[in-house]
C-alpha cells in the first residue's frame, strides 16, 4: 500500500501517530512517501526510526524552492499542503495509486478497505466536506463555481496514472501561481476546481469522518477519523472522548514530544488570554 503525506516539522509527530494507528489494523506492506519543503535532520531521523520499528518504508522528497515557484507569499497556509496537488509530477512514475492522508487523522479500522476501492478511470476517490453542507460556507462554495459536491481534500485515494494523463505539471504550477491568494481554503478549493464531476468517485463518509472539537461521535463504523477543527487534539484545553482516542494511540510511540508541544501551546494561549484581560499588547 502506498501512502502520501505532505508535512513540515510541526506535523512529524501527528504523522507518526497516524502511521501507528494504521499499523494497529493491518499487516500489509506499507510504503510512506513524504513530500515536504524541508524537514530537519532530527525530525527525519525520528520519523525513520519510529516507522522502521513498525515495518513501514519511508521515502522522502524535499522540494526546497517550491514556494518561490508557486508564489504563495504571505498566505498563512503552509506551502507543503500544495505538494499533494503536484505529487503526480514529483513521485516516481511507477507509483500508479496512492492514498493521500492529512496528519490530523487517525485510523480506527483497516484502511485497506479504502485503498482497495475501485476508481476505474476516475482521478480521485474522495468524501464530501462537512463545511460544504453548512449554511455558513454554502454561499462561499457557490462562488468557486464547481458542478459537483464540494469534497474534503484531507483524505484522497489518488489514481496517479489517470492524473498524469489529464494534468500537466507546468499548467498546474501556473494555476497555483496565479490563484493561491484567491481562495479561502486554497489547496482544497483548487483541487475541487481542477476536477469535474465525472473524474470524482465519492466514497462513504466513514472513510473521512470529519469531527470538530465540540461534537460527539459514534465511532462504530468509522475507518478514518479526521480532526478538522483549527484546534487539534494536541492544542485543546479539555480532551473530549474522540480526542482521547488520539492520545491513547500516541502512547504506543513512547515519546514525550507531543506532550511537550501541547504544554508549550497551552502555555502560550494562557499567556495570550491573560494579556488580553489585562489589556496588554
Ligand atoms: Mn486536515
Amino acid at each position: 500500500m502506498n501512502i502520501l503525506m505532505c508535512i513540515n516539522n510541526g506535523y512529524v509527530h501527528p504523522a507518526i501517530n497516524l502511521m501507528y494507528s494504521i499499523r494497529q489494523y493491518t499487516e500489509c506492506d506499507i510504503d510512506l512517501f513524504i513530500l515536504s519543503t524541508g524537514l530537519n535532520d532530527n525530525s527525519l531521523n525520528e520519523l525513520q526510526k519510529k516507522l522502521e520499528a513498525i515495518s513501514i518504508n519511508v521515502h522522502t522528497y524535499i522540494s526546497k524552492d517550491i514556494d518561490m515557484e508557486l508564489n504563495i507569499g504571505n498566505n498563512h497556509y503552509s506551502v507543503d499542503m500544495f505538494l499533494r496537488i503536484l505529487s503526480f509530477g514529483i513521485l516516481p512514475k511507477n507509483i500508479e495509486k496512492i492514498l493521500y492522508l492529512d496528519a490530523d487523522i487517525i485510523a480506527l479500522d483497516n484502511i485497506e478497505l479504502l485503498y482497495n476501492q475501485n476508481l476505474g478511470n476516475k482521478l480521485l476517490g474522495v468524501v464530501e466536506d462537512i463545511k460544504g453542507s453548512s449554511n455558513k460556507n454554502a454561499e462561499y462554495i457557490k462562488t468557486i463555481n464547481i458542478q459537483h459536491k464540494y469534497f474534503n481534500s484531507g483524505v484522497m485515494l489518488m489514481n496517479l496514472s489517470a492524473i498524469r494523463k489529464e494534468w500537466d505539471i507546468k499548467k498546474i504550477k501556473d494555476y497555483i501561481f496565479h490563484n493561491s491568494s484567491k481562495y479561502r481554503y486554497p489547496d482544497q478549493d483548487m483541487l475541487n476546481v481542477l476536477c469535474s464531476n465525472k473524474q470524482l468517485q465519492f466514497l462513504d463518509i466513514k472513510f473521512n469522518y470529519q469531527i470538530r472539537h465540540n461534537e460527539s461521535i459514534d465511532i462504530d463504523n468509522v475507518v478514518i477519523l479526521h480532526y478538522v477543527d483549527r484546534l487539534k487534539p494536541w492544542n485543546v484545553f479539555i480532551i473530549k472522548p474522540h480526542e482521547k482516542l488520539f492520545w491513547e494511540n500516541y502512547k504506543l510511540i513512547k515519546s514525550k514530544e507531543l506532550y511537550r508541544i501541547r504544554k508549550c501551546f497551552l502555555k502560550k494561549r494562557l499567556i495570550g488570554k491573560i494579556r488580553k484581560v489585562l489589556h496588554l499588547k
